[in-house]
């Protein structure tokens, strides 16, 4: 079959907020020289958006070309789609990201003619509840389990034990993600694209443009949600210009200004920390991803708390871990809890609360070795901190190396 891998992988941001260097990489099974060309002018678009910076009134310069898209509905069409619908579906506990993705790429697939329903794998979190009601989001039924041989496409993941149910028995057809390779290999499905930009709804964005396809302004609000929250308004690391060119030309679809956009972004992120009412599992639950190492399995949680609030909540998480860590049957369990300090208040748009680096805890044998390879000695047992903030997607791949 026509095969196409597509990776390109980007260098985080320095601390002056410019593109250190641009890394790419791209793998391709076939010699279609057409394609190779259209790729390689896409990546030098960007490449000039990352040498001279973002959201200039030179956007539509970066942006990718709808005729770029016609090798891609080549393949589309000459995929084994089955008789039955083909279901989208991002990763296990589905944050905004991996919802709206598998939302806005299920959509743009049925526009191109075929029969694709976004879905999820298990409930949706709070802040997705908050975007879905404030932005009137229809969200994906709930679908735990598929049948084998079900079609799947996957969003904004990459591993199995993240995936829906049956997804080892059922055929990949595509994956659009933003992490690095997982377990499920690249080379065994015919169509991969994997960018490390911010969010995976930036990538579905430029695909829809490469195709020609119109946005709506359902699809615009779908799309523009992913991005606010994965990038948390553009101030993560994993950020880069494609997020914010996608804000700006989105926001711009919809007119919603830039201090809305703010507001948005925090009341999104204070409901995504919003653990009222919730036990202390469901709180350690409420972000967590499952990685297996070769062999060995890695829990994953992310939380964050206020930093007049840390000790008593790091006692709390560091309690019930050994227990969770058995329930889950992983050999190592790890959350990083994002610190929140109180902003001046000086600039009404911004958070009321900023983050100023993370505590890690880790537990399992042969954690403390990995968490402080990464971070320095413990601050005490269980705990280590650290001052830059590396994200979940930055220090699982760095994990994985440790492991082998
Ligand atoms: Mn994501």
């Amino acid at each position: 079959m026509f095969k196409l891998n597509y990776l390109v992988y980007l260098h985080p941001r320095n601390s002056n907020g410019k593109m250190r260097q641009v890394e790419k990489e791209m793998a391709m099974e076939n010699n279609n020289n057409h394609i190779r060309l259209s790729k390689l002018w896409m990546l030098a678009t960007m490449t000039i958006a990352l040498c001279f910076g973002s959201c200039s009134k030179d956007d539509d310069g970066v942006l990718p070309q709808p005729e770029q898209g016609a090798e891609f509905r080549t393949l589309l069409q000459s995929m084994d789609w089955g008789t039955d619908t083909c279901f989208v579906y991002g990763h296990k506990i589905p944050d905004v990201d991996a919802v709206c993705s598998s939302l806005a790429y299920a959509k743009l697939m049925r526009t191109l003619g075929y029969n694709c329903k976004a879905k999820v794998s298990s409930p949706i979190n709070r802040e997705t509840a908050y975007i879905a009601r404030v932005f009137g989001i229809a969200l994906p039924e709930l679908k735990t389990s598929v049948a084998p041989q079900t079609r799947l496409i996957l969003t904004d993941h990459t591993d199995y034990i993240q995936s829906v149910g049956g997804s080892r028995e059922a055929v990949i057809l595509q994956i659009i993600d933003h992490h690095t390779e997982g377990d499920i290999k690249d080379s065994t499905i015919p169509f991969v694209r994997r960018e490390m930009v911010g969010s995976t709804n930036s990538i579905v964005y430029e695909m829809y443009n490469e195709l020609g396809v119109d946005i709506d302004d359902e699809t615009a609000r779908i799309l523009l949600a992913g991005i606010i929250s994965d990038t948390r308004y553009l101030t993560k690391s994993a950020t880069q210009p494609i997020d914010s060119l996608a804000i700006l030309k989105l926001s711009s679809q919809l007119v919603i200004s830039t201090d809305s956009i703010a507001k948005l972004n925090q009341a999104m992120a204070e409901s995504a920390t919003d653990y009222n009412g919730m036990t202390d599992s469901e709180i350690f639950f409420s972000d967590y991803k499952e990685y297996d190492l070769n062999g060995t399995f890695l829990g994953f949680g992310c939380l964050s708390c206020k930093q007049d609030e840390m000790e008593p909540f790091i006692d709390r998480m560091l309690a019930i871990m050994p227990d969770l860590m058995q329930l889950e049957g992983c050999q190592i369990m790890v959350a990083m809890i994002d610190n929140l300090v109180e902003s001046t208040g000086a600039d009404p748009t911004k958070p009321s609360y900023e983050h100023d680096g993370m505590y890690f805890l880790y537990c399992g044998e042969g954690s403390k070795d990995v968490a402080e390879a990464l971070f320095g000695p413990s601050l005490r047992e269980g705990v280590c901190y650290d001052a830059k903030g590396m994200s979940r997607k930055q220090i699982v791949p760095i994990i994985a190396d440790m492991l082998k």
